[in-house]
C-alpha cells in the first residue's frame, strides 16, 4: 500500500495546507505531482451533451434545470450517428476520451439501452468512454460496465455543509450512493466539484475531504470554476479569487496524489497565466473542444497555442479503431 494515498483527512489539516504561503503550497503540490506523473503531459477529454435541458433537478448553477428560466434550447436524446460523428471529430482533434452528458435525474432503462449503444460505438472508434447521466442503480452501473464504459462522472459538487444552498432535489447521500454503485460495478470514477459558488474555504476543504476519504480516490477529479449562466440562482455571485482556485488545485493534488486532477469548466474565463499556475500546481487533464455541455469552452486553437508555449504534450491515443465487423484483420 502506498502510504501517500490517505483516506483519513480531516478538514482542519486540509485548511492548514490551504493556509500556507502560496509558494510553499505550490512547491509541495508540484513535488507530489512530479513523483506521480510526467509534469509535462495533460490528458484531454471532449464533452458532448447527448440530452439537453428540461432537467427535473434544481442545481443552482445549471443552465439545464427546468426550475430556472435560462435561454437554453432543450433537445431530446441525440441519434447514435450524431454522437459518433462528434466522437470522430473529437478523436481527429486529439482527445483520448469522449464524455457524454445527459440532463437526467437518473436514466430510465430504455434510455440506458440507447446510451449503451453510444458507449459501444465510441469505444469501437478507439476512444476511452465516460458518461454522466445522474443517479445510477448498481444494476445500471453493471450494464454500463458490461458495455465497455471506462468512467462514470458524478460530482459531489461542494461540501456537505454548503450543499443544501445549491441543490434541494437530491441529497448528498444520494450522490455518495451512486458513487458506491459505480465503484462496485468496477467502473473508474470521475468526481469533483465546482468552485466560485459563494462557498467558503472551509467548504472547499471539506469537499476535498469527502473526495479523498472515499474508499478509493476517484481516478479523475474535475475541479470546475462556476460558469455563471443568466437565469440561474447563482448568476451574479461574487467571483472567486483566481489564486484561491489555484490553491484548491494544489491541495487536491496533495490529497489525491495519483489521481488525474482535471481543470474543468470555466477555463474560458481564465487567463493563460492562471491556467499555467494550475498545471504547475498539479492539474493534468482538461476538457478539450469548443463546447462544454451547453456553454463555450476555451477553444482548441487557444489551447494548442498555450500547450506549445508551456511545452505541454497531450496524452496520445493508444487504442486503434476496431476493424468493421465481419472483415478479417490482416497483419502486415
Ligand atoms: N445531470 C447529470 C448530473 O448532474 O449528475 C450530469 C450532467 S451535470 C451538467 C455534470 C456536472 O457539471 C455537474 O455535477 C456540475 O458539477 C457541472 N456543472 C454543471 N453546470 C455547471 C456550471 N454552470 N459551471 C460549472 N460546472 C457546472
Ligand atoms: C464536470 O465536472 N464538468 C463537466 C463534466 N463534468 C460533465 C460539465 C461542465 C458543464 C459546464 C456548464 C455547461 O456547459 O453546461
Ligand atoms: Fe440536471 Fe445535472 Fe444540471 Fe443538476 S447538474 S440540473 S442534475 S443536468
Amino acid at each position: 500500500m502506498n502510504p501517500q494515498i490517505r483516506h483519513d483527512w480531516e478538514t482542519g489539516e486540509v485548511l492548514a495546507l490551504f493556509q500556507q504561503p502560496f509558494n510553499d503550497l505550490l512547491f509541495q503540490a508540484h513535488s507530489v505531482h512530479r513523483a506521480h506523473f510526467d509534469p509535462n503531459r495533460v490528458q484531454a477529454s471532449t464533452l458532448l451533451s447527448i440530452k439537453t435541458g428540461a432537467c427535473p433537478e434544481d442545481c443552482g448553477y445549471c443552465s439545464q434545470s427546468a426550475h430556472h428560466e435560462t435561454r437554453l434550447e432543450r433537445e431530446r436524446l441525440l441519434p447514435l450517428e450524431e454522437v459518433l460523428e462528434a466522437a470522430r471529430r473529437a478523436k481527429e482533434q486529439g482527445a483520448t476520451r469522449f464524455c457524454m452528458g445527459a440532463a437526467w435525474r437518473n436514466p430510465t432503462d430504455t434510455n440506458l439501452a440507447r446510451v449503451i449503444e453510444m458507449v459501444r460505438g465510441v469505444k469501437d472508434l478507439g476512444l476511452e468512454t465516460c458518461v454522466t447521466l445522474g443517479m445510477l442503480t448498481e444494476e445500471q452501473a453493471q450494464r454500463l460496465k458490461a458495455a465497455g464504459l471506462d468512467y462514470y462522472n458524478h460530482n459531489l459538487d461542494t461540501s456537505p455543509e454548503f450543499y443544501g444552498k445549491v441543490i434541494t432535489t437530491r441529497t448528498y447521500r444520494d450522490r455518495l450512493d451512486t458513487l458506491d454503485h459505480v465503484r462496485r460495478a468496477g467502473l473508474k470514477i470521475c468526481s469533483g466539484g465546482i468552485l466560485g459558488m459563494g462557498e467558503s474555504r472551509a467548504d472547499r476543504a471539506s469537499m476535498l475531504c469527502q473526495l479523498a476519504n472515499l474508499p478509493e480516490h476517484p481516478e479523475s477529479v474535475p475541479i470546475n470554476l462556476l460558469v455563471q449562466v443568466e437565469g440561474t440562482p447563482l448568476h451574479g455571485v461574487e467571483k472567486l479569487d483566481p489564486l484561491e482556485f489555484v490553491r484548491t488545485i494544489a491541495v487536491a493534488r496533495i490529497m489525491m496524489p495519483a489521481s488525474w486532477v482535471r481543470l474543468s469548466a470555466g477555463r474560458q474565463e481564465m487567463s493563460d497565466e492562471m491556467q499555467a499556475l494550475c498545471f504547475f500546481a498539479g492539474a493534468n487533464s482538461l476538457f478539450y473542444g469548443e463546447r462544454l455541455l451547453t456553454t463555450d469552452n476555451a477553444g482548441t486553437d487557444r489551447d494548442l497555442d498555450l500547450f506549445q508555449r508551456l511545452g505541454l504534450q497531450m496524452e496520445q491515443q493508444v487504442q486503434t479503431e476496431k476493424p468493421p465487423q465481419g472483415r478479417a484483420c490482416h497483419r502486415a
